[in-house]
């Protein structure tokens, strides 16, 4: 069952490249969480020395203190990722409201013309409701869909499974968050925070907002302002509420608005489950089941100069292969505009041949980087967050040019696990693994 989810990924057990170099990564740097003073080691990629729990670990092996983010360190064969499945999904409404349904979910309709001069700056000034990005609404709309629906997650893995974790997943997160870890080796200007804390065995990683990324949010120009409403314009001339209706331009462009798909895979040995917003699937009710129907919708400027292409390629398919990839969307729609905010073209790109398309370009990406990245963050997190308590927050920190690093926070500004959640999920654990209640009389 283990399917390659990108047949030019050449198949390979997760685990079989394990040879690692042995140059000497050890890190003077002091342990100021207050536990000692060992000389901690960098986390090595490759190397098997996050499987703490494993029998071939001493117990007094330190914890190692960061990860490196260069790219040739992870530049060997793709690792296991399993085609992701859809376990659910969920909609904000125009309040941002929680629905435990697709009823946000649009469909595509493709433009008449190949040049269909869409104007993305109709609207901005009278018939636009822009979501409060103040507010920052961590995981809680994901932990809100685990509630509604634990039964579907438990009886699908935890029940067979010698798993001591209550949900049968290591890990719980945005999709974002995850798109971050991937392009992390290719990033040269933007850091990122994550925080993570354990409950119940499973690792939950909620993005804080760094101080960079806050200056940035407070001070976009008017201009700024205006292109960032210009993708969800080009939503609203390509999607409609159903199948059998047509996009209404005329319309309310509301932020608030979401459509999101929760999705199950695996990397390597990481269990994930995570969300991702959708804007749209194919209106063929014949169409693949999700996430394979789902269409993602992009905006850019139009590409001129031989310059220009390289660019695109380098950087911004980087982001849109990413962030496509992991839910399992298996396609791209862009309108490319130009300075006017016009859309002058529109184009389809199939995430299975973005690889292919940025081959030639000189210092470029390269998938397989971006995934071992990512799946060697994951064990460093779990060699580090061994603490199951959901007041701990570690926070994990980086910046450009930088490994990886974290610290350790109780009780802090930094705790996202709301408590109705920690409640219900602490007060059913035991419920479950005690007794079953008599039915009331
Ligand atoms: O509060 C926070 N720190 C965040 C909340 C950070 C990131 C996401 N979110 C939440 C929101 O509830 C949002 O509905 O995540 C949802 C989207 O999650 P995602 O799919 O994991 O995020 P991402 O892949 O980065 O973005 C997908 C789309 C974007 O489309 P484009 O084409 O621009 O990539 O979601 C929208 C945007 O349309 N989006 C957001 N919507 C609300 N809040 C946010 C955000 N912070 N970021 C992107
Ligand atoms: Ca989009």
């Amino acid at each position: 069952m283990d399917q390659r989810h990108q047949s030019h990924h050449r198949p390979q057990h997760p685990n079989s490249n394990h040879h690692d170099n042995h140059q000497s990564t050890f890190k003077r740097d002091m342990d100021d969480s207050g536990r000692g003073h060992f000389q901690h080691k960098r986390f090595r990629p490759g190397h098997q020395n996050h499987h703490q729990a494993g029998p071939s670990t001493p117990p007094s092996s330190p914890p190692t203190q960061s990860l490196s983010v260069q790219r040739q360190l992870y530049e060997r064969d793709f690792p296991l990722y399993k085609q992701p499945v859809e376990v659910g999904n969920f909609s904000l409404d125009s309040e941002r409201r929680f629905f435990n349904d697709a009823r946000q979910l649009r469909y595509y309709m493709e433009p008449e013309k190949s040049c269909p001069n869409f104007d993305l700056r109709d609207g901005y000034r009278g018939r636009f409701v822009k979501r409060d990005d103040r507010v920052k609404e961590k995981l809680d709309h994901i932990l809100r869909w685990i509630l509604a629906n634990r039964s579907k997650l438990q009886s699908k893995d935890t029940a067979a499974s010698s798993s001591p974790c209550a949900l049968g997943v290591d890990i719980v997160t945005w999709r974002g968050h995850l798109t971050k870890l991937l392009t992390t080796p290719y990033e040269t200007r933007e850091g990122w925070l994550l925080a993570v804390t354990r409950m119940g065995g499973t690792l939950y990683i909620s993005e804080v907002e760094t101080e960079a990324a806050r200056r940035d949010r407070e001070n976009r120009t008017e201009r700024h302002e205006e292109m960032m409403y210009w993708g969800y314009k080009f939503e609203q001339y390509t999607c409609a509420d159903d199948a059998r209706s047509l996009p209404d331009p005329g319309g309310v462009v509301n932020t608030n608005e979401a459509f999101c798909t929760v999705v199950q895979t695996r990397l390597a040995e990481h269990r994930l489950l995570f969300s991702g917003e959708v804007d749209c699937r194919d209106k063929d009710p014949k169409a693949p089941s999700p996430p394979a129907c789902y269409i993602e919708m992009k905006t850019s400027l139009e590409i001129s100069t031989p310059k220009q292409r390289s660019n695109f390629h380098r950087f911004k398919l980087l982001k849109w292969w990413a962030q496509s990839f992991l839910p399992g969307v298996p396609r791209i729609v862009a309108g490319f505009r130009d300075h006017d905010g016009v859309v002058v073209s529109v184009e389809t790109y199939h995430i299975s041949k973005i690889s292919q398309l940025i081959k030639n370009e000189t210092n470029c990406w390269k998938p397989t980087v971006c995934m071992n990245f990512c799946c060697e963050f994951l064990s460093f997190v779990k060699s580090v967050v061994t603490e199951d308590n959901p007041r701990v927050v570690h926070l994990f920190s980086w910046d450009p040019h930088r490994d990886v690093t974290y610290s350790i926070h109780r009780d802090s500004q930094y705790s996202f696990l709301p408590d109705w959640y920690v409640r219900e999920m602490t007060s059913s654990t035991s419920r479950e693994t005690h007794h079953h209640h008599p039915p009331q009389t």
